[in-house]
Order: structure tokens, then sequence, then C-alpha cells
């Protein structure tokens, strides 16, 4: 019985797995927390809520007891341009907040899924067909602090048998809740600015190859590797996953096959363009494939198929 604790669930991708998690166990049985309840309340009334700091250890504790739960979902976290802007408070919280559920999870024996990233990587490593297994020099704060996340999930489980489990996610592209504050943000905003006003400016290079996921098999992911047999799990904390490999320009010639007035222009931002550019181009993600079945359905065409219609016919356009 899967009883799942999901902490920063009101963000972007904790908004779906939250959906995804009720639909299977039971809205009962999944528990939500985040630092605000200001934003989607069918999510926040449609089962346990609490609105709870992810540092705060003690009401997680509570939490985790109250509802009996065996696995924690740890979302929490400033993603990597937001938390250059505040370097000290992305590794508080990323950090700190990270910490907190490993300790509850020890306390209780509960399962941890934490999102590492394409940011754990820097300039240093292979840009194309990044191994599992390779260098990892950041030079973002965000990826500092996924890199030490990674290194804090493995210690935990060798050394207190804690049973994490986590994916080094791609920019995740989704059309429920926006994304806040990422590198990758511009590649989720093109599929609005594209329906609304049938031109976007992109504040990256038109050449920045980076890898990306659909949100549904980000989704299927996260729940995967946690349903997943640990006798099969060798890396545990940090599997690259990677379903697509795109640059903006790309992206603007798939969305002109639906809309074929759309433009693109640029005015690059120098500090995410930096980032991207430390980023790999596009990752090897064969032990997810082996270890736990990873297998994405959403390429890039499909993909913008989706996003467009979906956009589309929400905004009544
Ligand atoms: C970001 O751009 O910061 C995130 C990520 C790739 O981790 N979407």
């Amino acid at each position: 019985m899967q009883r799942i604790l999901i902490i920063g669930a009101l963000g972007q991708l904790g908004s779906e797995i939250a959906l995804e998690c009720r639909r299977r166990y039971g809205a009962e049985n999944v528990v939500l927390t985040d630092i605000r309840n200001d934003v989607n309340r069918p999510l926040i009334e449609g089962g346990p809520f609490y609105l709870v700091d992810a540092r705060d250890g003690k009401a997680i504790d509570e939490i985790v007891r109250r509802h009996k739960i065996d696995t924690i979902y740890h979302l929490a976290a400033l993603l990597s341009a937001r938390a250059e802007q505040d370097p000290l408070g992305a590794w508080n919280l990323n950090i700190n907040g990270l910490i907190a559920s490993l300790e509850v999870a020890r306390e209780h024996g509960c399962a941890v899924f934490t999102p590492s990233s394409i940011g754990a990587f820097g300039p240093t490593t292979p840009k194309q067909f990044t191994p599992q297994d390779t260098i990892q020099r950041p030079t973002s704060i965000y990826g500092v602090s996924k890199v030490s996340g990674e290194l804090l999930c493995d210690y935990y489980h060798h050394r207190w048998d804690v049973d994490t489990r986590g994916i080094r996610f791609p920019g995740v592209i989704s059309n429920l809740t926006p994304p806040g504050g990422g590198t990758t943000d511009y590649a989720v905003e093109i599929y609005y600015e594209a329906v609304r006003n049938k031109h976007y400016t992109c504040f990256l290079r038109g050449d920045t190859y980076l890898d990306m996921i659909y949100m549904p098999d980000a989704v299927d992911a996260a729940i995967a590797i946690m349903e997943a047999d640990p006798s099969a799990l060798r890396h545990r904390n940090a599997f690259n996953i990677a379903a697509m490999s795109f640059c903006p320009e790309e992206q603007a010639a798939y969305i002109r096959t639906h809309i074929p007035e759309f433009t693109i222009s640029y005015a690059i931002d120098p500090v995410r363009q930096a980032i991207a550019d430390s980023w790999p181009d596009c990752m090897e993600d064969y032990a997810a494939r082996v270890e736990w079945g990873f297998t994405p359905r959403y390429d890039l065409a499909s993909m913008t198929a989706d996003m467009i219609k979906t956009i589309t016919d929400r905004e009544g356009v």
C-alpha cells in the first residue's frame, strides 16, 4: 500500500505528480504540502493538504506519523535562474529542505524521491551523449546544490539504508502549472506565445541545444522509478533521462507546422545563456532504460502537436 507525501506539491512537477498519484493510489493516500496555498484550489481541496515550509522537519515528521506515510516525493527547490539571484537562499532551501525529508525518512523508514537535473553537469562534462557516470563540476549554484543532493541521497542510502531514488530531469515541458525561474522555461513559454501572439522573443540563442521531456513522460518516470524493484537499481539517485534534444530554432520550425505565421526573435539573457551553455546538449539514458524501464512516449513533433492543441482549446483561440 503506497501512502505518499508530496513536498512542493503546487509547483510545475508536483502538481502533475500529485494528480496522477491521487488517480492511482486514491486521494486520501496522497498528502500534499507547499509553502503557498493561493493557487490550484482543486488540488488543495481534492485531498489532504498542509501549508508547510520544506525545511520544517518537525512539521513533516508530524504529517508522516499522522498519515502513516511510506513514500516522500521531495520536490521543493529553487530552479537555476532564480537561484543565481539568491545563491544562499537557493542553497538553504535546496539542501536544508532535502535534509529535512531525508531525516524524517530515516526515522520512519520512508522511501524518498528527489529530482536532480541536467544542471548537475558543467562545462567540463562531455556535451554529447553525456554518460550516466561522468565529470560533474557545475558552475551554477543550482547545479552545485543538485550534485550535493545526489551525494546526500547516496549517503543516506549507504549509511542508513534509506530507500532513496532519483532522476536527472531535463527541461520539463507542460501546460498545467507554469515553470518558474528555470533556464529551460523558454521551451514552455514559446507555446503560449505562439498560440496567443504568433511571436516569441527567446532569451537563449537559437542554436542552444538542451534535453527536454514532456510532462506525461516525466510523471510516468517519477512514479515508475519509485515502483521499480530495488534490487534492479544500481544508480538509484541520479538517473539520466532524455526524451528529446532540440534548440529554439528547431522548436520554432515545428510550431510553424501548426501556426505557419509564427515568428521568433532573440533577446539573449547572458545569465541564462551561460547556464545553458554549461549544460549537456543531449544525455545518454541507457541506465534508466535498462534498470527500471524508462520509455518516453513523446518526441518534439508529438509534444508540439499536443501542447498547441491543449493551449488552443483551453484559451478558446
Ligand atoms: C531549470 O531550467 O532550472 C530546470 C532544470 C533543467 O533543472 N528546468
